[in-house]
């Protein structure tokens, strides 16, 4: 750990440095990635408990933390102050000080119930090869096309993983199972270490979802298709409240794509 990085918090303070004084020499702090960059780096070449540090692009005393689960991405905000960062209920007063609390494998549990190990960095520069493929062949498959007809597109992001209880279609038994949101497919497994989906709800079908207040159980929504609509429910108002606000999110999304 270089000193300028032991500085982060004292040079601020003082007004001399620039908001990233020793940030910078984290090789696991990844200044500009964007949360959808995030994801898409840790699910691709991150492992569970891979994680690393970016900037939160609504604020600028706001960091985030994302970590890889097994299947998903969550992300934690930090919280830069005058004289300390704060990190859930910890609080602390070096750049030096945090970090070495990363080097302990600390475990983050979630409101969804499922616990992280924050286990390796993930760093800024990876090795990549210099080599490429040499062409062959390159012709235009469809004539007539321009560059107006160029659309690009990319499947939003935004994982989510975790234990729900669901109702049962025509029998209304309750069961727990490990549910993965990925894209816009909601999977659903008899457990964690199940590697078989028992079913995969397409989101793209869903016309809507909101907590529902018509079960017996408490914090329990539901997610409406044509033919069923599925009840689930977690321990805590707040983890429904995530399932919530991100599957809404997702199905405005879908909504505008399929506009577009
Ligand atoms: C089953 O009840 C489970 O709740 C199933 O859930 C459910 O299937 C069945 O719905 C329901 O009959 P028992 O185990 O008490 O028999 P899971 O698949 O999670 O095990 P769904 O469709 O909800 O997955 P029906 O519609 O088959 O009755």
């Amino acid at each position: 750990m270089s000193d300028s990085s032991i500085d982060w918090l004292t040079k601020d303070r003082a007004g001399a440095g620039t908001e990233d004084d020793g940030l910078r020499d984290l090789d696991w702090y990844h200044h500009d990635l964007s949360r959808h960059a995030a994801e898409a780096v840790l699910l691709s070449n991150g492992k569970d408990g891979s994680y690393l540090l970016r900037k939160s692009h609504d604020d600028p005393k706001l960091y985030a933390l994302s970590v890889r689960g097994t299947d998903s991405v969550k992300h934690f905000q930090i919280e830069r102050t005058e004289c300390s960062i704060k990190f859930g209920f910890n609080e602390f007063h070096s750049l030096s000080e945090f970090v070495s609390h990363f080097a302990n494998q600390p475990l983050i549990g979630s409101e969804t119930g499922t616990l992280l190990i924050l286990k390796r960095p993930y760093p800024r520069e990876v090795a990549e090869p210099s080599i490429y493929e040499s062409v062959r062949v390159h012709t235009a498959m469809q004539t007539g096309r321009t560059e107006d007809d160029l659309v690009s597109e990319a499947p939003s992001l935004g994982t989510k993983e975790g234990y729900l209880t669901k109702q049962g279609g025509r029998v209304k038994s309750w069961k727990t199972r490990w549910f993965i949101l990925h894209r816009n497919e909601m999977k659903y497994f008899k457990d964690k270490m199940s590697t078989e989906p028992i079913k995969i709800l397409d989101l793209t079908e869903c016309t809507g979802i909101q907590f529902d207040y018509s079960q017996e159980k408490v914090n329990c929504f539901c997610l409406v298709f044509p033919e069923r609509t599925y009840y689930m429910c977690t321990k805590t108002g707040v983890e429904a409240d995530e399932w919530i606000k991100l599957i809404r999110w997702k199905l405005t999304q879908i909504k505008k794509s399929a506009k577009t």
